[in-house]
């Protein structure tokens, strides 16, 4: 095979090989496939050789601007094309909310109102939702609730839970995926008094990171699907990692402990995250809030959706020290072969550097105890429903067999309940199961990888290949809502489902 790229890279001077594609803006083409499918072979790939070089850990690290509704009461957000470096000197045609990339930080106080004005100038419908946070149906992003062009909608709602990292992205039906992969997502911080107790590392030492894996052609633009290789169909893979819209940047830090607000933006990649120069970091979050305690580990992996918290200290460290985030890969994820020309599950890829640039006196402690959680106690579940991750004939993705409709009901749950459910994984890859309007904790899971992950508040959980995941779910919220793969190439087509709370 061909390979066109370093799986590794040994120095800061390592070349990264862009590969070249059509000269064509990808936002131009057509944006709706209508079937996903699984070939026995692989057709040879329309990509064209690599033409370009960029030197990783080059590129400073951009942190997002914020919207903090401690300082604001009203934003607006405009879906739209915009022109943005990525690259020095280079405009590249994105998607944003307000003009650049990173899109802002949403900072926002459990008790207080957030109040947005949404604009849609896409050329098609599409609508946000705001990951992770249980709102009303009306202010979710259900698909159904798409706003048309030139059309506003506007999203104002308390948020009434615990600190936590969450985000946001458009959720079209069936054009997610790539929407998210032009740029359309962001982070939304929920802090709360309990956290502030903590004494947390804050201001320069709390660091957020959208790590998102990319495909650039010649002329610098991003390019989504290969319509030559089906297996595009199972997850667009990229090679150049983007963390907060830069491409393999680094981060100068001083001798101290850092907050790292982790979420995988990306389409498909399941990222095994860990330091090349510190042996063990701490988690101190998951998706929807602090853990108990803080978990000593080596090594976190990230399915696409979730996010993690972690402490990592610097204080150890001297001046000129370089310390390389990277993905130690992840077979274990997919044995299903994605596009053979991009880094696989598997490839162990350097992320981004820190770069520690001064001695600094670092007192800060963590607390061994962080926050209560109130466990959901599997006798108080009233029933127990069974969801299967499935490809149906034709290649589809789907939940129990059934391709999305969404205004189809499949589940009826009843408010104020507390169910399990049993998520089956049939498929040779694993899913990041997601589910709109709660947060759940994880049960068990028949599997042999064990998930530090599993043990907080989730919104988002891996279902290993072939495994079965149990999670209990209190319902607290009526509406209709969707619950799905995020995988955004498998709930593009179509492994998405409604569940309606009354
Ligand atoms: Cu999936």
């Amino acid at each position: 095979m061909n390979r066109r790229y370093f799986l590794h890279y040994s120095s800061m001077t390592a070349a990264y090989l862009l590969t070249g594609c059509e000269k064509k803006s990808g936002l131009d083409k057509e944006t709706t496939e209508k079937t996903a499918a699984i070939p026995p072979t692989i057709e040879k790939s329309s990509l064209k050789e690599p033409i370009k070089t960029i030197k990783p850990f080059t590129q400073k690290l951009k942190i997002p601007g914020e919207i903090n509704f401690s300082q604001i009461n009203q934003a607006e957000f405009i879906a739209q094309k915009s022109q943005v470096n990525i690259f020095p000197d280079i405009k590249t045609d994105v998607l944003t909310f307000q003009g650049d990339l990173p899109n802002p930080t949403v900072r926002i106080s459990k008790g207080d109102n957030f109040d947005l004005d949404f604009i849609n100038n896409l050329s098609d419908s599409t609508i946000i939702h705001w990951h992770g946070l249980v709102v009303p149906e009306e202010m979710d992003g259900h698909p159904k609730d798409a706003i048309d062009t030139g059309q506003t909608k506007h999203y104002h709602y308390a948020v009434n839970q615990s600190a936590g990292t969450f985000w946001y992205h458009t959720h079209p039906h069936g054009r997610t995926g790539k929407e998210i992969y032009y740029g359309l997502s962001g982070l939304y911080i929920i802090e709360d008094e309990e956290e502030k107790k903590l004494n947390l590392p804050s201001g320069e030492f709390e660091i957020p990171l959208m790590i998102q894996d990319r495909r650039f052609d010649e002329n610098h633009q991003l390019f989504y699907k290969d319509e030559k290789v089906p297996q595009d169909n199972n997850g667009v893979l990229g090679d150049v990692i983007l963390v907060n819209a830069t491409p393999f940047p680094y981060q100068e830090v001083k001798t101290g402990k850092y907050r790292l607000r982790v979420l995988n933006g990306s389409s498909v990649r399941t990222y095994k995250l860990a330091f090349d120069a510190i042996d063990q970091f701490m988690l101190i979050g998951t998706d929807a809030g602090l853990l108990e305690e803080p978990l000593k580990v080596n090594s976190v992996v990230l399915s696409v959706a979730e996010r993690v918290d972690i402490i990592v200290d610097f204080s150890e460290k001297n001046t000129g020290d370089v310390i390389t985030l990277k993905t130690l890969g992840f077979k274990e994820g997919s044995n299903l072969t994605l596009h053979p020309d991009y880094p696989s599950f598997g490839a162990e890829i350097d992320i981004m550097q820190f770069h520690v640039v001064q001695k600094s006196e670092d007192t800060s402690v963590v607390p061994d105890r962080l926050v209560p959680i109130t466990r959901l106690k599997e006798e108080d579940a009233v029933k127990t429903r069974i969801i299967t991750m499935e490809i149906i004939a034709g290649g589809i993705w789907t939940l129990n067999k059934k391709p999305y409709d969404m205004h189809r009901v499949d589940e009826k749950v009843k408010l104020d309940t507390t169910e399990i459910w049993e998520i089956k994984n049939s498929v040779h890859m694993a899913h990041p199961f997601h589910m709109h309007g709660v947060r759940f904790q994880v049960l068990d899971r028949d599997g042999k990888v064990e998930f530090p992950t599993d043990k907080g508040w989730k919104d988002t959980v891996i279902v290993m290949p072939f495994e079965t995941v149990r999670i209990i779910v209190h319902f607290a919220m009526p509406g209709l809502f969707v619950y799905h793969c995020h995988i955004l190439e498998h709930e593009d087509h179509s492994m998405m489902a409604n569940v309606l709370v009354e």
